[in-house]
């Protein structure tokens, strides 16, 4: 298989509701679309996970456009994947360029999505995945008021989520999760700081040690892992580790520095699904819990963290939600939905390709490049 043509779209797709963390607010989810064409001709799309701005990690959107036009595209006009195999050249090619992993991402997936057109085998089957279904969770951003919170949360319950996640920052931490946990004495509960505290919250978050909670995922800064193993020495409560995570080796790190136990993996923040399959690797070696982590992906970045869970080393549920939390149209059709309360089944899908909603698509797309 080679690579013919790229095109990159951007949509701009209204988000159901404001979402609230520790870095701001996310109104509109600004998307970019990659379209990888091949010879036969096929095409393997994927979406790119940046944010307009750099509060999450320092990539953007435009970050993104810039160096997947600019160094990567040129890049994969040389390459070719015959087997499964091949599929870890990509990642390896794009090693020359550093770090960038959301922009590399885009890409890498495209690829292995087109594969899986082009050679019509399942992406989770070509991923390693084993699961035919998989756990999922909810993940709540910061609210202001109690009242609002329990209503919200009561409803996924009921809607049968698996687990709630609560984005926490000094001031909206203890009290918020305390309330939570006696509304909800068995509910499966962490909470996510996304680096708003510091070493010297350590008092403060070993409050969170009597609420039960699952994990504490990224309570202290993206570079940060000495500190973190350091913090998780003091607590009970499991770190979890999201934005720390952008390679293979940063698991490795963390795993020897006792960092953390559970791993959020999310391939559009790590290069991308080989980079992903061998973080699996390593975690399952290492003893440590690992889920599939969201960033508000449209259905199609769904599919592919969904494809991704059947993998077996992942152990708990994930922020992998149906379409309607987020959107009130997708870009794929059908959504992505419960197959049951709290579970998603995974679509033995030959690439995204066969659910594409190209209307949805068009009604969205604010530019479109072609290289
Ligand atoms: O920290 O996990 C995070 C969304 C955007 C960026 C970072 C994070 C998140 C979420 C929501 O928590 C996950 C989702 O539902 O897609
Ligand atoms: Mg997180």
């Amino acid at each position: 298989m080679r690579v013919m043509k790229v095109i990159v779209r951007r949509l701009a797709m209204k988000l159901r509701q404001p979402f609230v963390t520790s870095y701001g607010v996310e109104q509109e989810k600004d998307v970019l679309l990659l379209e990888v064409q091949t010879e036969t001709p096929k095409s393997g799309f994927a979406e790119c996970v940046a944010m307009p701005s750099p509060y999450y990690n320092e990539e953007t959107t435009e970050t993104a456009l810039y160096i997947i036009s600019k160094f990567l595209i040129p890049l994969i006009w040389r390459m070719e994947w015959q087997s499964r195999e091949d599929l870890w050249t990509t990642r390896f090619a794009f090693r020359s360029v550093r770090h960038h992993e959301m922009a590399k991402a885009a890409l890498e997936m495209a690829v292995w999505d087109a594969f899986a057109a082009e050679y019509q085998q399942p992406i989770s089957q070509l991923l390693g995945g084993v699961k035919k279904e998989i756990p999922v969770g909810i993940s709540v951003g910061i609210e202001t008021s109690l009242s609002h919170l329990l209503k919200q949360v009561g409803n996924y319950v009921e809607q049968g989520y698996q687990r709630v996640k609560l984005k926490i920052q000094p001031g909206w931490d203890y009290v918020p999760l305390q309330a939570l946990r006696s509304a909800f004495p068995r509910l499966q509960l962490l909470a996510d700081a996304n680096s708003a505290y510091r070493l010297e919250d350590a008092e403060q978050l070993k409050q969170l040690d009597s609420l039960g909670l699952v994990m504490i995922e990224q309570p202290l800064e993206p570079d940060d892992i000495l500190h973190h193993a350091q913090l998780q020495a003091k607590l009970d409560t499991p770190i979890c580790l999201d934005e720390s995570i952008r390679s293979a080796s940063d698991v490795k790190k963390a795993a020897e520095m006792g960092a953390c136990k559970v791993i959020n993996l999310k391939p559009g923040r790590v290069g991308g699904f080989a980079e992903s399959i061998e973080i699996h690797n390593i975690c399952v070696d290492n003893g440590l819990e690992l889920w599939c982590g969201g960033m508000f992906e449209t259905g199609i970045g769904r599919l592919h963290n969904i494809a991704l869970t059947s993998l077996p080393g992942f152990t708990l549920p994930g922020d992998t939600s149906p379409s309607d939390r987020y959107f009130e149209r997708d870009i794929i059709n059908p959504p992505v939905v419960f197959s049951r309360p709290g579970f998603l089944s995974v679509d033995p899908l030959v690439g995204v390709q066969e659910r594409i909603d190209w209307s949805e698509i068009e009604r969205s797309q604010v530019s479109k490049y072609v290289f």
